[in-house]
């Protein structure tokens, strides 16, 4: 399959190893986390060829997500930034299957990423480009690569998908509506939430958004896929005049979070194999499903033969 490139920030994660507040859980598992290298990881388990970008710190958290993402497959170029530590969220058990995320990563090495991280000729070889909204929310200097490597993808008529995945904890919802607003504007794939689609669609920011109307105005022309997500309650792909939808999947969930990565993943190796949009759906809500059975946000991501054996077993579609 033709490559796939993506940058962005990878964190260390610490879950909380039951759930109760983290005022009081005692023990941590140590492990990794980052929407892009989750995208990534998703790819490579599909077979995808993928090149990740994102900078780390000159430290062992930093040296783990290089190795962990190298390990599944993927391409890795990760700058050394000796001037910050790598980024670091906590996950706190709230739940069965839920969970909150405390961030610290201001000033991190992954949010000092620079459009000079992405090597000449590299966009241009690539068959897609994936960004998210998290990455130019990170700073000005990951702002701009954002824009960048979009431009130069432009430029070189390759593809370019964008997911909101808008973090409320990184800007406020004005703030994000511009400079995700920005990129979504460029994509010919966005992927988000309703409420995601309404803080990038131009003059979407209504309390109840109408999804047909957040389309219209996201892709007047009608030459884009718009795909939303609505977790267990399936997705739906808008491209032109038509639109289809693909049930979610009835499951035990375990931990929600990179559920979203997931389905991306999927959806986007089907779309760099020419997939028709029934195809890539379909893939993209078992991707997202499976995520969800296991903890981690990227461990359970999917192959093939682990996607067929969900759909033959226990992989009911929501009716
Ligand atoms: O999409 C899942 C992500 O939330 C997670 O893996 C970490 O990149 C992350 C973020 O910024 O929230």
């Amino acid at each position: 399959a033709p490559r796939v490139l993506t940058l962005g920030e990878t964190m260390g994660l610490l879950t909380g190893g039951r759930i109760g507040s983290l005022a009081h859980v005692s023990e941590m598992s140590v492990g990794i986390g980052g929407a892009e290298t989750n995208v990534a990881v998703g790819l490579s388990r599909l077979g995808v060829p993928v090149t990740w970008i994102g900078r780390v710190g000159d430290d062992s958290l930093g040296r783990r997500v290089v190795r962990e993402i190298r390990g599944e497959g993927v391409d890795v170029l990760a700058p050394v930034d000796p001037g910050a530590a790598t980024g670091l969220m906590l996950k706190e058990l709230t739940g069965p299957g839920t969970a909150r995320v405390y961030y610290y990563r201001a000033g991190s090495a992954g949010s000092r990423l620079t459009a000079d991280d992405v090597p000449p000729g590299l966009v241009e070889s690539v068959a897609l480009v994936h960004l998210t909204g998290i990455t130019p929310l990170l700073s000005e200097s990951a702002r701009e690569a954002c824009l960048c490597v979009v431009r130069r993808a432009r430029a070189a008529g390759v593809r370019v998908s964008f997911d909101v995945n808008y973090r409320s904890t990184l800007a406020p919802a004005h703030v994000a509506s511009e400079v995700l607003g920005e990129l979504a504007a460029e994509a010919d794939l966005v992927f988000g939430s309703p409420e995601e689609l309404a803080h990038v669609a131009p003059g979407g920011a209504a309390d109840e958004p109408e999804v047909d109307a957040l389309v219209a105005a996201l892709d007047p022309a009608g030459t884009r896929e718009i795909v939303v997500k609505r977790g267990a309650d399936g997705a739906s792909t808008h491209a032109g005049d038509s639109v289809v939808h693909a049930p979610g999947h009835r499951i035990e969930v375990v931990d929600t979070v990179g559920a979203g990565d997931a389905f991306v993943a999927g959806y986007l190796s089907g779309d760099v194999q020419g997939w028709s949009v029934e195809e890539k759906l379909r893939r993209a809500n078992a991707c997202g499903a499976v995520l969800c059975t296991m903890p981690g946000d990227w461990e359970a991501a999917p192959t093939p033969d682990e996607l067929d054996a969900f759909l033959a077993s226990g992989g009911d579609p929501v009716q």
